[in-house]
């Protein structure tokens, strides 16, 4: 190990995400003098088995305080890191997941590791002298993909008070040929669809993510509007712009029982599946996120056995980034990709493994932003460092979301010749491979 790479400090700050909300700042020097910083995110429909942060409670900040969090920087995580090669990531979140010694991470926060676990990251790319894509993605020669971009147009459920029962809207540019393209057209179609609720006399601002608000009489009205936006932007509905969704239905089901409010409807697990299907066959959907509840996994089951093999099937809540779980809907033949949310584990080596497992199964795979975001665009480098093929970030609005997007696009002026767009449809195509061996991730 040389000298120069060796931990000599970390530093806990405490900033704001884009709710205004504390949230944990890391940073990491080596002894070289290389600096790496990062900023936990944090969501808001949350999996029941994601990694927790570390909350302070009470009454000051809505409970939502992470001094306790920051502490635990300082007293805990800085002395047992320093002297640690900070190149060594795996030893470095190794030291992070024995110190807090919980299984979901309450003991020192997931806000607090995967904060200092990025911000090692960063270090160890500033002392290489590389951008930490190009760390990442080691001595890799040849062609760089570049991740389709997954950008929400209305957003819902927890993100917008529940004004709709479904949380992301969303439009990936299948048709597009490079991430400059995608987002052009992205642009457009977000202004569109602000023309047509502005028009209609529905425009009400924007949701968590930038997406717009969404004034809609029912869950599908949504989607009716997303369409014409689509139109109205002068694209192509499906092949080249197509739509997204994440249900995120662990918000509104339990038990094989969906409560659509909006809808005024309580579905049992067939006709949740039934509402899906009806939505499938009439719009162009090429992804579908969540939806089903977490403890569903029968519900899981079925809507994979049906529509598998022509949508992508995403676990967020349900896989909660977890390779332990993405093995094991891959063998039961559950879903065909995985969010992958730093946070929801804790630490980037785990995150790795994650998609490490996921792509030995032939899954699919989404790095995403929280709803709770800052500055930070640690996972745009994550999705390009480890060629994740998709990037979820939120809405085209507002700066914690731009500034990932704008990252993108400097990754692809920066990858130049060696830039290919993941375009046309990266989704897995087939089912699940039960043959993969977990032993390969
Ligand atoms: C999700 C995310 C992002 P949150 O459900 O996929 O949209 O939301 O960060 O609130 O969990
Ligand atoms: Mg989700």
């Amino acid at each position: 190990m040389s000298r120069a790479t060796i931990i000599e400090h970390v530093h806990g700050r405490r900033v704001f995400d884009s709710r205004g909300r504390p949230t944990v700042e890391a940073e990491v020097r080596l002894q070289g003098g290389a600096i790496g910083r990062a900023i936990a995110p944090a969501g808001a429909s949350k999996g029941s088995a994601e990694a927790v942060d570390r909350r302070d409670g009470g009454s000051a900040m809505g409970g939502h305080d992470v001094r306790g969090a920051v502490a635990s920087v300082a007293e805990q995580i800085a002395p047992a890191l320093r002297g640690l090669d900070g190149h060594d990531q795996i030893a470095v979140d190794e030291a992070l997941i024995a110190l807090d010694g919980t299984a979901n991470r309450s003991g020192l926060g997931a806000n607090a590791m995967i904060a200092v676990s990025m911000a090692t990251a960063w270090a160890a790319a500033e002392a290489a002298g590389q951008p930490l894509w190009r760390h990442l993605l080691g001595e890799r020669q040849g062609p760089v993909t570049l991740p389709l971009p997954e950008i929400q147009i209305f957003g819902g459920g927890a993100h917008a008070a529940r004004r709709v029962d479904i949380q992301d809207f969303m439009i990936v540019c299948p048709g597009a040929e490079t991430v400059a393209e995608a987002l052009d057209w992205t642009a457009e179609v977000y202004r569109a669809a602000g023309e047509l609720m502005a028009e209609s006399g529905r425009l009400a601002g924007v949701a968590d993510e930038g997406g717009w608000w969404p004034v809609f009489a029912s869950n599908e009205e949504a989607l009716e509007a997303l369409v014409q936006a689509i139109e109205r932007a002068g694209r192509r509905p499906g092949d080249e712009v197509a739509i997204s969704l994440d249900v995120a239905a662990s918000e509104f089901g339990k038990d094989g029982s969906y409560q659509l409010a909006r809808d005024e409807r309580v579905l049992d697990r067939d006709a949740m599946i039934e509402l899906l299907e009806g939505w499938l066959d009439r719009y162009p959907i090429v992804s579908i996120e969540d939806p089903l509840a977490e403890d569903d996994a029968e519900g899981f089951l079925r809507f994979t056995r049906k529509f598998g093999h022509r949508v992508q099937i995403i676990g967020d809540d349900f896989l909660v980034t977890d390779a332990g779980k993405v093995r094991a809907a891959a063998q039961a033949g559950i879903a065909n990709a995985v969010l992958i949310k730093p946070n929801q584990r804790g630490t980037l080596m785990e995150t790795l493994e994650c998609w490490k497992a996921a792509r030995a199964y032939g899954f699919g795979g989404v790095v995403s932003a929280r709803s709770g975001e800052t500055e930070d665009v640690t996972i745009c480098h994550l999705a390009v460092g480890w060629q994740v093929p998709q990037l979820k970030v939120g809405s085209f609005s507002r700066s914690e979301r731009m500034a990932k997007w704008n990252e993108l696009l400097r990754l692809e002026e920066a990858l130049g010749d060696r830039a290919r767009f993941a375009g046309g449809t990266p989704y897995a195509a087939s089912p699940p491979s039960p043959s993969a061996s977990s032993s390969s991730a």
